[in-house]
């Protein structure tokens, strides 16, 4: 709400340099919302790289809670080269909840050891809503190595860094890393700024690291 920027949750990594502004449709209200850009792992266009999400940038944002929206997509392909089966399409209403939209993470060696995983936001974090015990958010690696995450290493605007210690097996480049949020020890996810709106049980993001 008040943003016109989508975005978009894939079930696994998807390749960037397969994603056109022309592979989305939107609506708002029932009227054709225009596409005109989008963000895919953090950059620009079609740059690159690959991720489970993509912000979709439209011409109107919607205003009101009750603004019914509807977004579709085609032709996005899987790092492997895999076309999503046909169009997609998700429909809601506007939210001001906050979501994941980045991950980026360290590396360790092949027995595991520390590092740290930057989770960026939709929206300003509200710090003290953030666990100091790092119980906000579980990490998974794809290829099976156990991420603890220990303790918070910063928390501004919209980032929120953490330290990790990963099992067996380590953390390395192409591997998928994805978190998910859940009620920390303190009983509720992220809190967010302006809105006050606390991020979803389960909203995740996965990302080649
Ligand atoms: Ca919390």
């Amino acid at each position: 709400m008040g943003s016109n920027i989508f975005e978009v949750t894939y079930d696994e990594p998807i390749s960037c340099s397969s994603v056109a502004t022309s592979d989305y449709t939107v609506t708002l209200n029932g009227g054709a919302d225009a596409v005109t850009a989008f963000d895919c792992n953090g950059a620009s266009g079609a740059s690159g790289g690959s991720s489970s999400k993509v912000n979709v940038t439209v011409s109107t944002a919607p205003t009101s809670t009750s603004d019914a929206w509807t977004l579709s997509s085609h032709t996005v392909s899987d790092q492997f080269g895999q076309v999503e089966p046909g169009t997609q399409s998700k429909s809601g209403f506007a939210s001001p909840a906050i979501h994941l939209t980045g991950l980026t993470s360290t590396y360790t060696g092949l027995g595991g050891g520390t590092g740290t995983i930057t989770l960026t936001f939709s929206a300003n974090v509200v710090c003290s809503s953030v666990d100091a015990d790092a119980t906000d958010f579980t990490v998974t690696d794809d290829f099976g190595t156990t991420v603890t995450l220990d303790s918070v290493s910063s928390c501004s605007g919209s980032t929120i860094v953490y330290n990790y210690t990963a099992g067996v097996g380590g953390v390395f480049p192409g591997d998928i890393v994805t978190a998910t949020a859940q009620n920390g020890t303190d009983a509720n996810t992220v809190n967010s700024y302006p809105y006050g709106v606390f991020e979803p049980v389960g909203d995740s993001f996965g990302a080649v690291v």
